[in-house]
Parts: C-alpha cells; sequence; structure tokens
C-alpha cells in the first residue's frame, strides 16, 4: 500500500503549470484503483490485470500498450485519482536496462497510461536512489526523474527523431526539459505535478497534441517511458519499458549508442483506444 502511504506522507509538493491547489490527501477506502501492484514482478502484473478494480493497459502484445480512454486525472502529483492500472518497471521487468554507472543502485517503480481523447496522460510511482539531484535546465536527465518518450503519429521511419517526436523528462522536483535526438530542445509545454517523500516521488503528466505541434494523436502513437538515475552531476542509469530493435535488429542511433534516446524507432507503442 505504498501509494496510499506516499499521499498521506507527502511532505513536499511542486505544481506545474498552474495547477490548482489539491486537496489533502484522504485515502478513500471505496476506491481500489489506487491501489499498487500487491506482487511487482508477477507475470499478472506485467499482463496489466493486477488491481480488482483497475483497467489494463495491456492486452498481450509485445511493446503495444492498450490505452484505455477516461475521465481526465487531476495533475496534482496525487495519484489517487487513477483509474487505470498500472505496469511494474524496474530491472527484471525493463525492456532496456541502460548502466552508465554499473555500480549505481538502480530505481524502480511503475506507471499507468491513459487518454481522454484529446490528451495523452501519464502517472508513475518510483523508489528513487538518494542523492535525486538538483541538476537545471537542460542537465536535468542527471537526476531522478521520469521519461516520458512519443512520436505523436506513431510512424518512425528514419533512424532519430522526426519532428513530431520528443523525450520529455520531468524530474523529482518537477523540473521539465525536452529533448530530440538526445539534442536539448527547450521547456516542453506540458502539465505536470510531483509529490515527494525522501527517495519516492509521484509524477502525474499530462501532454497535449500541442506539445507535438500537431493537431491531434494518432490512435497508434509511438511511445516509451524510462525512469532516470543520477546524482545531478552524472546520470547513472536509465531503465525503460520497451526497446522495440537495436543495433542488432536495423535500427542503432546515428551517434552509435543504442537506446530510445537518440533512435525513436526502438520507442514501443501506444494504441489510444477510442
Ligand atoms: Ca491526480
Ligand atoms: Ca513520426
Amino acid at each position: 500500500m505504498r501509494a496510499l502511504l506516499l499521499v498521506a506522507l507527502a511532505s513536499c509538493r511542486f505544481d506545474g503549470a498552474g495547477a490548482a491547489a489539491p486537496d489533502a490527501a484522504t485515502p478513500d477506502a471505496t476506491d481500489e484503483t489506487d491501489a499498487p501492484p500487491q506482487d511487482a514482478g508477477t507475470d499478472a502484473d506485467v499482463d496489466g490485470s493486477i488491481g480488482p478494480a483497475c483497467i489494463p493497459i495491456t492486452a498481450g502484445v509485445d511493446g503495444v500498450l492498450e490505452v484505455p480512454r477516461l475521465p481526465p486525472p487531476t495533475i496534482d502529483g496525487n495519484v489517487a485519482d487513477w483509474t487505470a492500472c498500472y505496469l511494474p518497471l524496474d530491472e527484471a521487468t525493463a525492456g532496456l536496462v541502460r548502466k552508465l554507472d554499473g555500480n549505481a543502485a538502480v530505481p524502480a517503480g511503475r506507471f499507468s497510461v491513459m487518454h481522454d481523447g484529446t490528451n495523452l496522460y501519464l502517472a508513475a510511482v518510483v523508489d528513487g536512489v538518494l542523492p535525486l539531484g538538483n541538476a537545471t535546465n537542460v542537465d536535468i536527465y542527471r537526476n531522478d526523474g521520469v521519461v516520458l518518450y512519443v512520436d505523436a503519429n506513431g510512424q518512425m521511419l528514419t533512424p532519430g527523431y522526426d519532428p513530431e517526436a520528443s523525450q520529455i523528462v520531468v524530474d523529482h522536483a518537477a523540473r521539465r526539459h525536452l529533448y530530440r535526438q538526445s539534442n536539448p530542445i527547450g521547456i516542453p509545454v506540458i502539465s505536470a505535478s510531483v509529490t515527494v517523500t525522501g527517495p519516492t516521488y509521484t509524477v502525474e503528466i499530462m501532454v497535449t497534441p500541442s506539445t507535438y505541434g500537431v493537431a491531434a494523436f494518432a490512435e497508434t502513437i509511438g511511445f516509451d517511458v524510462g525512469i532516470d538515475g543520477g546524482t545531478g552531476d552524472v546520470q547513472e542509469n536509465e531503465i525503460l519499458w520497451h526497446q522495440r530493435c537495436n543495433t542488432a535488429t536495423g535500427c542503432q542511433c546515428p551517434n552509435g549508442d543504442d537506446a530510445p534516446y537518440c533512435n525513436a524507432q526502438q520507442f514501443g507503442f501506444a494504441h489510444l483506444v477510442p
């Protein structure tokens, strides 16, 4: 019941985009949808079928999430209003583990995704590794944070990033930056909020089609989620939900590296269920 404890104990909140001050967290005993996975790492979790009342986000197709259409949550860093299930994201379940410092401990967490017919929403609850880091601006990828990868038209035809693809980092302090093919682009137009207690933080993000310069998301978009670990001085690791292809299967990065941050072809997909 880590989420409930987290909500109850949250000592700091960082709101983004003028979000209204949320109510004090009061776990609702009748609402089971905010329950975290009871046994992270089991097949049931990977299938998205955990949580008796939550709505699964997978349908058994590897690398494609079935993203339910639901009423929009409030972006306040409190995930009690999420009804979609979570997937675990840790070293055991990750599609890609990047250990840039092989000695550093790796964060772990879980994420959920939904849409409302127009916008896309991501929630993540992460057990970070202290220190969480206080790098700023283009260097926030060196902090503990969550990474959202999207290609808004779902077509990743050439190695690298198309104009409608980006990597958005939201760190534990709700700092945010947008990158494309490893190049820092600027502050993304998103709404994001984070609550943090010690090394544990909860992130809610809303992105819109305009975040990617398009009129609407395609029904199937390129999609991936990462959890960054770092000290603020260095990025230590990143674990990613999915890596669709790699050098061995013909899609390495233009810079010779092998990860979604430098080639959107390595993203998975999200099917935004109409
Ligand atoms: Ca919320
Ligand atoms: Ca594209």
